[in-house]
Order: C-alpha cells, then structure tokens, then sequence
C-alpha cells in the first residue's frame, strides 16, 4: 500500500467529493460560486501541491482567493517555485485529481508520481495564505488537510495578498538576500524606495497623500501595514478598508475600469491621486477628476506606458540602452492610442497576448527589461537575470555625482521596489508615485502622455460561453460561424473602430471590447456587438 493511503483514508471521509460536474483549472486556478463543494477542491489541490513541491524539491504556493469576483466566490490558484503560475502540463494533472471519483483517487495520486518520477520519501512544503472572503479560512483548512494527507509540512501565512504569497515562495526558493517573511516583502519595497528617494532632484518625500481603495480586502490592510515602514517618505491614506462596505462591492479595480468612475460614496477632490485595488491587491488603477468636475481613468495601459517611457530615459541617461532591449507586453484590451503612443513616439517594441497573466509575463521575458500590463491593472515588470547582474554590477561602482551615475541608481532601486515575480498593486504603487515624484509630475501630466480612444467593455450572460472560440490573441472569433465577420461590418461603420469579445476565464460570460473615435461611436460599436453575441451565441 502506497505510504499515503492509510492518511488519505482519514482525512478523505472530511471531504468527499460533492459536484458531479467538470471543473477545469483556468487562467485564475479553480473559481466559482462558493459552496460546501469548493471544499473538496481545495483539499484535493492541497494533495496536488504537496506532490508538485516533491516533483520540483521546492517550496510551492497555494492561494485561497476569487480575487475580483464577488465575496459569494472564492477559488484557490497553485504557485510554482519561483513564483509563476503552475505550469500547464500540471494544470492537466490538476484537472484529473479535481474531477475524479473519492475511489479513484488513491489511483489517480499515484498515476502522477508514477509519471513524473516523485521521490515520495522528501516531505513536501507549502505556503497557504488567504483572503478575507468569510469562507476562506475553511477552504484554507481544507488545503492544510490536504497537504498533510501527503506527509507534508504547511507554513500557513493566514491573510496575504496573492503577490504577497507569490513574494514568500520566490524570495525561499530563490535564496533571496529579501527574507521570505512579511518583514522582508515590506521592507524591499520600503528601503529601495526611500534610496530612490533620496537620488531625486524634486523631492525627499512624497507630501501629498494617494488614497487607496482597497476594495474592502486584504489590500486595505496590507496597504496600511506598508505605510508603517513607508514612515514620511509616502502616505497612503486607504478607504474601503472592510471596515463597513463589502469585498468588491461598488469599488476596486474591477469596478473602477469597467464601469470608468470613482468608487460609490468616495468624494473625490480636483488635484488629487486615486488608487482602487482589487480584492487580492494584485491589480490596481489610478484615477483623478479633473478642474472641471470630470472623472478621468489611468488604467493598466497608462501605468505600463508611464513606466516604459520612463525605464526608456533611465536607459538613454545611463547609457544602458544598447546592453539592455526594453519591450512592452499588452493583451487585445489595450487602448489602441497606447499602442500607437509606445511603437511610433516612444519607439518601444510592443508585444500582444492572450489574455491571463502567465501569457502576459512569459511573452515579458523575451526583452532584458520586459514591461508587461492588462489594461484591467494587473502588471509588473521583469528583468532578466543578466539584466538584474549588470545592473546591480553598475550600481556598485556608479558615481553619484554624475547624471549617469545616479540613472544607474535610480534603475536598481526601482527594479527592487516592483514585485518582479508577478503583478502586485501595492508595489505597482509605490513604483507609480516614485516615477511621479521624480518626474515632478501631476496626474493631469502623466494623463497627457496620450489620449484614449473612446472605449467600452462590457459582458454578456450567455448560456455556454464556450460557444466563442478564438484565435490571434483573441482578437478574432473562429465560432460561431460568421460572428467575426459581423463584427468587422459593425467595425468599418465607426471611425478608428476595433472591437472583439472572447469568453472569460473567470466568469459565466462573454467580455465585449469596442473602441472608436467617438464616445458615441464606441457606445453604438458595443450595442451592435453585444447584439450580435446574444444572436449568435444563444
Ligand atoms: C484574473 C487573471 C487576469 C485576467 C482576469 C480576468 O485576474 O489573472 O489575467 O485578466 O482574471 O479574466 P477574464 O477576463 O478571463 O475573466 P484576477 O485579478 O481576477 O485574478
């Protein structure tokens, strides 16, 4: 009998196996609506971690969050070592050990250290952290249960954000000099801002405060536990701290880009910077009303091209330029006027991906310097190894006395605040209001880098969204039949216009993008096409 089973049996009869239906680990690992039959799942993906950690001899993540969904959701999402998402022929294995019976399990275990060769006898590791959904703390017990069935050893980090964790499992595996502790998330964050600080010409601390919508989650919190090791040198002032409202009710990111206003019930002030966070801080957008009452949105595009303009002056100063090629990765969401913006003024390559962050950082480190963004907020930016050796290798001879000297140093700290390892609001932060302050820039400033076409996303209920199906990036529908075709006649009818829908990921339903020279056009674009889909895909 494998040495698992007589521990299986005991902790199985806790969580039997209880939806018939097949569930498939998708861009954001498992999702759905909550109930009492998520909690097998995330059992079952506690025994998957736990043998993925002896396939790879390394500390492997699990995260319990439905991120942006609404707090009836919650789901649970596997990180590989260094912090990527889990590797696809293991979202295959995922699949099988989710969707067998309680009796094939044992088998179904087995069948996986059969064909990867796991030496059963290393005693797996996992980090589990959470978010602040009410059933959360359940599904991460159950996690915990599975890990243990395997033998394995759990550091439970209770309430993080998903790039906290991401954070935790890089920083051990990796060897980091940045200690795999929340003290260590923190201060790599804190320290490199305060050294980029100090190599500013405008200012030696930010006065003005951000505030931060924190989505009534886990960034709120996080947020303000920043702040402590931030001190003077920036202030975050969070509202939407869960305090009151709900988890991703009526603001965050999610809210805040689809529906291009403020949070309901924030008070926004002319001349101030806003931030909405989503409800596991991995994404984030800025947003501002200007002098004349009007609402105005800085969403993943206008971060990704203010960090590339940027990071490409910080090269040119620092004569980097030729040793390390910069890129910037988009997905079909981004505004075409940022497109525009970053291959024709600021001669930058840009890349476009399928939507889902793994497409998005993989197609980033193709370049040195790889920028990568959706435009819903969810971003960082990648260096490659030998991007980060030769830069840290010039930090330690620059001569801070010369404008030369101090890019180089600017360039290290800001490759130690960003989170490289995956899209994280908090850092995205911190990185935004450093390239602010250093450019002496208001938001009104950073909004005039480019100007978005008008655009509208919006959704579909639709009753099986994988009717759509897509190919070039998404950009164009394969099926249903004649769909595409449809669209490009609504596209040509509009000025600038381009539109395309796929299903989500995420959620039971079709995303529909339009864009065109005019508010009205991309309005009439997008009723035309969600037409179209409630036609064709019903
Ligand atoms: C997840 C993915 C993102 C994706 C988003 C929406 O984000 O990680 O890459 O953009 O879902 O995906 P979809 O349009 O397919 O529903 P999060 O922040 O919810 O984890």
């Amino acid at each position: 009998m494998p040495s698992f089973e007589p521990m299986l049996e005991v902790t199985l009869k806790n969580y039997p196996k209880k939806n018939a239906a097949h569930v498939s680990y998708g861009t954001a690992g498992f999702r759905m609506k909550w109930d009492d039959s998520l909690d097998y799942i995330v059992y079952r993906v506690g025994i998957l971690a736990a043998l993925r950690s002896q396939d790879k001899t390394a500390v492997i993540g699990v995260m319990i969050t439905a991120s942006h969904n609404p707090i009836s959701d919650n789901g649970v999402k596997i990180v590989d070592p260094y912090g990527e998402m889990l590797e696809a022929h293991w979202e295959k294995f995922a699949n099988k050990i989710i969707n067998c019976s309680d009796e094939e399990l044992a088998g179904v275990i087995q069948s996986i250290i059969n064909e990867s060769n796991i030496n059963s006898s290393q005693t797996p590791q996992v980090y589990v952290g959470m978010d602040t959904r009410p059933s959360s703390k359940r599904l991460s017990a159950a996690c915990l249960a599975g890990v243990e069935t395997m033998g394995g050893k759990v550091a439970d980090f209770g309430f993080v954000t998903t790039p906290q964790l991401h954070y935790m499992v890089w920083s051990y595996n990796s060897k980091s000099t940045h200690q795999p502790t929340m003290e260590g998330y923190y201060r790599k964050i804190s320290d490199s801002f305060k050294r980029f600080l100090k190599l500013c010409k405008h200012t030696q601390s930010i006065s003005a405060p951000v505030t931060i919508d924190g989505a009534n989650g886990i960034g709120a919190l996080k947020a303000g536990e920043l702040q402590t090791y931030l001190g003077d040198s920036l202030s975050l002032k969070v509202v939407f701290d869960g305090t009151a409202g709900v988890l991703n009710d009526q603001c965050g990111a999610d809210y805040v880009k689809s529906k291009q206003t403020s949070p309901v019930g924030l008070d926004t002030l002319a001349g101030e910077r806003y931030a909405s966070v989503d409800g596991d801080a991995d994404r984030v957008v800025y947003y501002y009303k200007s002098k004349d009452d009007v609402f105005h949105l800085l969403d993943g595009d206008k971060l990704a091209i203010l960090m590339t303009s940027y990071l490409k002056r910080l090269l040119n100063t620092s004569k980097m330029s030729d040793a390390l090629a910069l890129g910037l990765v988009q997905t079909a969401y981004a505004n075409g006027a940022s497109t525009d913006y970053i291959t024709q003024q600021l001669d930058v390559p840009v890349a476009c991906t399928k939507t889902g962050v793994k497409h998005l950082h993989h197609a980033a480190l193709d370049y040195d310097i790889g920028v990568y963004f959706e435009a819903n907020g969810h971003g960082t930016i990648v260096f490659s190894k030998s991007a980060n050796n030769l830069i840290a290798e010039a930090a330690s001879r620059a001569d801070a006395s010369t404008e030369e000297g101090v890019a180089v140093l600017k360039l290290h700290a800001l490759s130690e605040i960003i989170n490289q390892v995956v899209g994280d609001a908090l850092s995205d932060i911190v990185v935004i209001e450093a390239i602010l302050a250093d450019e002496n820039m208001s938001m009104e400033d950073w909004d005039k880098q480019y100007t978005d076409l008008p655009n509208v996303l919006t959704t579909v209920k639709v009753e099986d969204r994988s009717v759509i199906q897509t190919t070039n990036a998404e950009r164009t529908v394969t099926n249903p039949e004649g769909l595409q075709a449809a669209i490009d006649n609504l596209v040509a009818q509009v000025s600038r216009g381009r539109s395309f829908v796929r299903p989500s990921g995420t959620e039971n339903i079709v995303r529909v993008y339009a864009e065109a020279g005019t508010k009205d056009e991309a309005n009439k674009l997008a009723t035309g096409v969600v037409s179209l889909v409630k036609e064709m895909c019903n």
